[in-house]
């Protein structure tokens, strides 16, 4: 019996975005409309069962509230890769982008000569568009400019999903997508 090898990623991204309610999707449990804040961040782990291999992925669920600014990088050290969270209905979520992912690289300590860290962007809360209840707040071609500029930073695989932690849709796929990351890149 092999020894799983372990993965580390970590959900950023502004407060209310959902990036609780994306890892309670991930693991099976219900969606809660009360918004309940994250206090510094919390911790869930999977064991992860590919052709390739066992490891296990560890998921730092970060706090994005003002509040914990200044403890927040304590939790990104040694991180394999990151999912970065906006609200597709809210500009200010989208606008922050720049800053965790220039917080988290430098946290890190990344240099793209030794290292790949696969980024994903999640733009969340799709189901509101979907519904008609609220309007998008980003255009496709911000989008699209949003991942060439984090290509050009990290030189690494940079995926994006629009997701829904209500529905569910696409958060799945976004894990998966980042599970084959860790072992195409990262090596199991
Ligand atoms: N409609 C809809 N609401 C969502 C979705 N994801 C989260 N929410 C709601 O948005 C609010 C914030 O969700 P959280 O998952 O707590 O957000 P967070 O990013 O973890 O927030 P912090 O812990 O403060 O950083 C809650 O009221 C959720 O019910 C989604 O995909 N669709
Ligand atoms: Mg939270």
């Amino acid at each position: 019996m092999s020894i799983p090898s372990q993965f580390k990623v970590i959900l950023i991204g502004s407060k209310r975005v959902g990036k609780t309610s994306i890892r309670r999707n991930y693991f099976g449990e219900q969606f809660k409309e009360n918004y309940s804040l994250t206090i510094g961040a919390d911790f869930a782990v999977k064991r992860i069962t590919h052709p390739k291999g066992e490891f296990v992925l560890q998921i730092w669920d970060i706090a994005g509230q003002e509040q914990f600014d200044h403890i927040r990088k304590l939790y990104y050290t040694a991180s394999n890769a990151a999912f970065i969270v906006f609200d597709i209905t809210e500009r200010y979520s989208f606008d922050d982008i720049d800053m965790f992912i220039d917080e988290f690289l430098n946290e890190i300590d990344y240099s793209p000569e030794t290292m790949v860290v696969p980024i994903i962007l999640l733009g969340n809360k799709i189901d509101l568009v979907q519904s008609g209840e609220r309007k998008p707040a980003v255009s496709e071609d911000e989008i699209a400019q949003k991942i060439r500029d984090i290509e050009l930073k990290t030189q690494g695989p940079v995926s994006f999903y629009l997701t829904s932690a209500k529905t569910g849709e696409n958060i799945e796929t976004a894990f998966n997508r980042m599970i084959d990351y860790f072992v195409e890149h990262l090596k199991v």
